[in-house]
């Protein structure tokens, strides 16, 4: 028997069946995604940061170095893209080692649209 995704009346199709049927939308949203955002301060060094990089985010010497230099020199760059929790742990992990470091260094997250 034929079925498709539209709504049909409640009668006997060819089959014989009565038959009701709901359209569907398919179901495929995703969970979203945040970025997770470093900022650029006046205090917090350089070699600090590009560690920081290496050790949470799992970036090499060079890709740390060019991405704390973005932030030194625009004010802000996207350092990864996560799910939600391990997009706060991340902010977490890098809050909590600037703080005991007595950095100033800002790590926030965003929902990404
Ligand atoms: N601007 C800082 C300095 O000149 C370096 C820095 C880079 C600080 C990136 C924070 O997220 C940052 N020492």
């Amino acid at each position: 028997m034929h079925r498709d995704a539209f709504t049909m009346s409640d009668r006997s199709d060819e089959d014989g069946d009565a038959s009701i049927l709901t359209a569907t939308k398919p179901k495929t949203k995703r969970p979203p995604l945040y970025k997770v955002l470093l900022l650029n301060d006046d205090f917090t060094p350089m070699e600090f940061v590009v560690h920081v990089l290496e050790r949470f985010f799992g970036l090499n010497h060079a890709q740390a170095f060019e991405i704390m230099l973005t932030v030194h020199k625009k004010g802000v760059a996207v350092v990864g893209v996560f799910s939600h929790e391990i997009a706060e742990t991340k902010v977490a992990q890098v809050m909590d080692f600037a703080r005991r470091h007595q950095h100033p260094l800002q790590c926030t997250m965003e929902k990404e649209e």
